[in-house]
């Protein structure tokens, strides 16, 4: 074995990925991105020192974020840019330990060598440093919780949105994953996460909103124009912002692929000409798409598979996201704006894109849109029309089993509406579903970082209908899960007392039998089935 990771549902043969990730990650890499956690950890435990001694260091929450954003699965494979993090982690833990005269006995608080020791510390550090399955089960669990939290509060701060509590609970939950052992603790922690999850997703709700507008119904053009193109892909909406300001008037055209879909719903973004439209698949597909597009691609976060010949040199990456040779685009200096020109430059030596479809997809249904339409909704509730809501939120991934998102969008009885927000989507956003008296039977409320809007407009069913339990609303839970900002979003649902979900295409590979059993006692939590059952299971609950 020469790594060990399992903290996504491509782990291999459903156990870890023990050579070389299924995603592309060269051990070297995994061993990098190990030993980063484990550093963030010790630099954790000497923060709640400084704060306790009332002498916090401004500014580490933010970077402890983006750096754990750096280790989700899909956004960054480049070593160098790693190993620049480490050594940072490194310099800012002894300048903040010097500070506060801080010692400890801890290996994570004082480890010190230079690159040439990264790796082979990494491979020591790892998730198989801990010889008990369960904590070491609680302990990733809660570390992939933060990470997917990492994610969420970093998009909030590039929009100038933080909260020091968000910070403040990474820190001391960062510390715990490396000096708590007690289950019941631990399982505390976890819950607690889902706590803060919440949290996060509501300040990156309020982030987003605030700077762009509620999204709006809009019906999104899958087709391409006959001018250069450049194609945005990843989560950042600062990024698309602007980079659609930098394009206009060039005769360049902007457009979204996978999770940047959603940009499209935004007020706006919808006043520039140039943004034409969304381009292609969900992420996995991205080798037929990049190569089709022609035109450069800016990846702004995950996710990101190994880059292929034929459009590396097209491809930028940017913010969390990176791959070795590959040009990114540096971060903004303060107060001013990334500057997007080498794209642009690039764009306007290139083809346009090769049309791959035409057409029309249906977005916009966020919690504000989907509350305009409240008295309709209710009203199709009481007379029947619309029997059931299924929440089939989450991740798209390469497996074959993921299918059965389709097929359960093709099988979904006529009075059932499908609430959806991730690249999930793209096993069924292209099927034509019909509407329910005007309802469309498909509400798509965006990004996985819009999960966010998905618990609200239950929460307000839930008053709306004057019921004390979110469980008696008419709403199943059908998630996909595939990396770790689907884990944070799962113990959100978790915290707001969400029972009953269906989690696939599999289970986590870094459940332990005993913590698997834990969720599956306390919230019922259950593997997906065969589809004709669990539609019928589903509407049966109606
Ligand atoms: Fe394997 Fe997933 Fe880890 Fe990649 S992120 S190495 S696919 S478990
Ligand atoms: Fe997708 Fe990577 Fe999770 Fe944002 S783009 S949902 S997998």
């Amino acid at each position: 074995m020469s790594m060990f990771c399992f903290q996504c549902e491509e782990a291999s043969k459903g156990l870890g990925c023990t050579t070389k990730g299924v995603c592309g990650k060269h051990s070297k890499t995994a061993h990098l991105q190990d030993l980063l956690v484990y550093l963030l950890k010790g630099l954790a435990v000497v923060a709640q020192e400084a704060a306790r001694q009332g002498r916090p260091d401004p500014g580490l929450g933010r970077f402890i974020a983006e750096s754990l954003f750096m280790t989700i699965t899909n956004a960054n494979f480049d070593d160098a840019r790693l190993e620049a993090r480490i050594q940072a982690v490194i310099a800012r833990r002894d300048a903040l330990k010097a500070a506060i005269g801080h010692s400890s006995d801890l290996d994570a608080v004082n480890w010190t060598g230079g690159p040439d020791h990264y790796e082979n510390k990494g491979l020591v550090v790892g998730v198989l440093s801990q010889a008990n399955e369960d904590v070491r089960s609680l302990h990733e669990l809660l570390v992939y919780g933060l990470k997917g939290m990492a994610a969420y509060a970093d998009h909030a701060a590039v929009l100038g949105f933080e909260r020091p509590e968000i910070y403040d609970f990474m820190i001391s939950a960062l510390a715990a994953s490396l000096t708590e052992s007690d289950i019941q603790t631990l399982i505390g922690w976890v819950l607690r996460c889902g706590e803060f999850g919440v949290t996060t997703m509501a300040l990156l709700d309020e982030a987003n909103t605030t700077r762009y507008g509620h999204p709006e119904i809009t019906r999104v053009n899958l087709g391409v124009r006959h001018n250069p193109g450049i194609l945005v892909s990843g989560h950042d909406l600062k990024d698309i912002a602007e980079l659609l300001e930098q394009t206009q008037g060039t005769g360049i055209d902007v457009y979204t692929h996978s999770e940047m879909l959603p940009a499209h719903s935004y007020p706006a973004f919808k006043r520039y000409p140039h943004f034409v439209g969304n381009y292609g698949g969900a992420w996995w597909e991205q080798d037929k798409d990049f190569t089709a597009f022609n035109g450069p691609i800016l990846m702004t976060t995950n996710c990101l598979t190994p880059v292929k010949d034929d459009y590396r040199d097209r491809l930028f990456t940017t913010g969390p996201a990176g791959w070795p040779g590959v040009m990114h685009i540096a971060d903004r200096p303060a107060g001013g704006v990334k500057d997007f020109s080498p794209l642009i430059e690039r764009a306007k030596t290139c083809a346009p894109p090769t049309e791959l479809e035409r057409g029309e997809i249906l977005g916009g249904f966020a919690h504000a849109q989907v509350m305009a339409l409240a008295d309709q909704v209710i009203e199709a509730v009481k007379s029947g029309a619309i029997k059931r809501f299924v929440v089939m939120g989450g991740c798209d991934g390469r497996h074959k089993q993921r299918s059965y998102y389709t097929d359960v969008a093709k099988a979904l009885p006529k009075e059932a509406v499908i609430l959806t927000a991730g690249c999930a989507k793209y096993r069924y956003n292209k099927l034509d579903l019909g509407e329910i008296n005007g309802i469309p039977r498909l509400l798509d409320a965006g990004q996985c970082n819009d999960s966010y809007s998905l618990a609200y407009i239950a929460l307000k069913l839930k008053e709306a209908f004057g019921l004390d339990d979110i469980n008696e609303l008419p709403i199943s839970y059908d998630i996909a899960w595939y990396e770790q900002k689907a884990i944070i979003v799962l113990l959100a649902l978790l915290h707001l007392g969400v029972k009953h979900i269906r989690l696939g295409p599999t289970l986590p590979a870094f459940l332990s039998p005993n913590v698997a059993r834990v969720l599956i006692e306390n919230f019922d939590i259950r593997p997906i089935g065969e589809v004709e059952a669990d539609v019928q299971a589903m509407m049966a609950a109606a």
